[in-house]
């Protein structure tokens, strides 16, 4: 297993094999665009899915057994650890996370569920899944996963999904202690979810931090990165590599690397090689196929890869990704070729 072509790109070993080809897996590469996922979803609510070990296992699996791709991606969300702590929060359908009783105020944050034996205990059901997954998958790796601070409490915050994240912005400056105590709480509860996979067998992790594109430079060094840096503390520990992936985030490559990261997650918005020389000399890095061009031809889809590939060859390990996560929309077929492509280009 620690031989997986996804492993040793993430470790930047690359250049001790003589295959040049780089290992591919797609974020959100489980879910809608599958009928095999919709099927065993059926009516099952997602979240309630994610804490189902069985089913869990079984949708995380799919799109490895389909695509072919060199990890799998455990089946969860990024707010299925604040549900385990007993807050309140669904994903509705066609929106997203949704929390009953957004957190804005000292009072809100200091009602937070202490995160004790009870919370170790509520993991359970996340050991259960990634040890079901990881014995299902064999010799494919299994990348575990958790929110950062900043997306996870900008949900928190704003109460659901947003699209400039205002109030969370407007908090970090107005109350910037209220701030610091919420992402501390939230780092602590995606870290412990984060150990629990890793010590349950996922081989590498990926902290999310989607929407942290909307931060400048400095406020995300003063009021995330110690937050983003203990989640992958968390980890630090135990021999898996760290990936840290943000979307439209080109202008913080180096504080999230510098965060804990061990590899760093690129989007479409940026030329991979553009980014390797921005990155500490031999950090490796994952992307960053343009989502866009599932929609197009086969000719500009194999074109984008090649293109892909030629920015990344110079990095000491490139596991191709999408620059975000696959539509729902998504032609499955069109995955399963585009890995078979990137597998023939040896
Ligand atoms: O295949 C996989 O990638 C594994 C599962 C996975 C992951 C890694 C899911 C399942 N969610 C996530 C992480 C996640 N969740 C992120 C970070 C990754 C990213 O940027 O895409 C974010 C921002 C969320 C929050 C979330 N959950 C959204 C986005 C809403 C918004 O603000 O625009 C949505 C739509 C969900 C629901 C969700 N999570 C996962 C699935 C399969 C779904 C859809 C559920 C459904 O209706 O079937």
């Amino acid at each position: 297993m620690s031989d997986a072509p996804l492993l040793r790109h993430l470790r930047g070993e690359r250049g001790e094999s003589e295959d040049t080809s780089a290992p591919v897996w797609f974020m959100r590469q489980a879910g809608r665009s599958l009928p095999e996922y919709r099927e065993a979803r059926g009516t099952t609510a997602m979240l309630d899915a994610c804490v189902t070990p069985a089913l869990a296992a079984e949708i995380t699996v799919q799109p490895v057994r389909r695509h072919h791709v060199d990890a799998g991606i455990f089946f969860s969300d990024i707010v299925v650890p604040a549900r385990l702590a007993g807050l309140g929060v669904e994903i509705r359908p066609g929106v997203g996370p949704v929390f009953d009783h957004p957190i804005r105020t000292a009072a809100d944050v200091d009602a937070l569920p202490k995160l004790g034996d009870d919370y170790e205990a509520a993991l359970d059901p996340i050991r259960e899944a990634v040890g079901l997954t990881v014995a299902e998958l064999g010799t494919t790796p299994l990348i575990g996963f958790a929110g950062a601070p900043f997306t996870v409490a900008s949900y928190m915050v704003e109460g659901g999904p947003s699209r400039d994240h205002l109030r969370t912005r407007a908090l970090m400056r107005t109350e910037p202690e209220t701030w610091h105590r919420l992402a501390s709480w939230v780092a602590e509860l995606s870290g412990r979810f984060l150990r629990a996979q890793v010590l349950a067998g996922a081989s590498a992790v990926q902290l999310f931090d989607s929407w942290v594109g909307a931060l400048g430079a400095d406020l995300y060094r003063e009021a995330v990165l110690p937050h983003s840096a203990e989640v992958l503390g968390a980890v630090a520990d135990l021999p898996v590599p760290r990936i840290h992936f943000g979307v439209g985030a080109a202008h913080l490559l180096r504080p999230m690397h510098e965060a804990g990261a061990t590899v760093v997650g690129v989007d479409h918005r940026m030329r991979l090689d553009e980014a390797l020389e921005i990155l500490p000399e031999g950090t490796p890095v994952q992307g960053n196929i343009d989502p866009a061009v599932l929609f197009t031809s086969e000719e500009v889809r194999f074109a984008e890869a090649r293109a892909v590939l030629a920015a990344g060859a110079g990095a000491s390990g490139h596991v191709v990704n999408l620059g975000h996560g696959v539509p729902p929309e998504t032609d499955p077929q069109v995955l399963t070729d585009l890995v078979a492509f990137l597998h023939a280009q040896r």
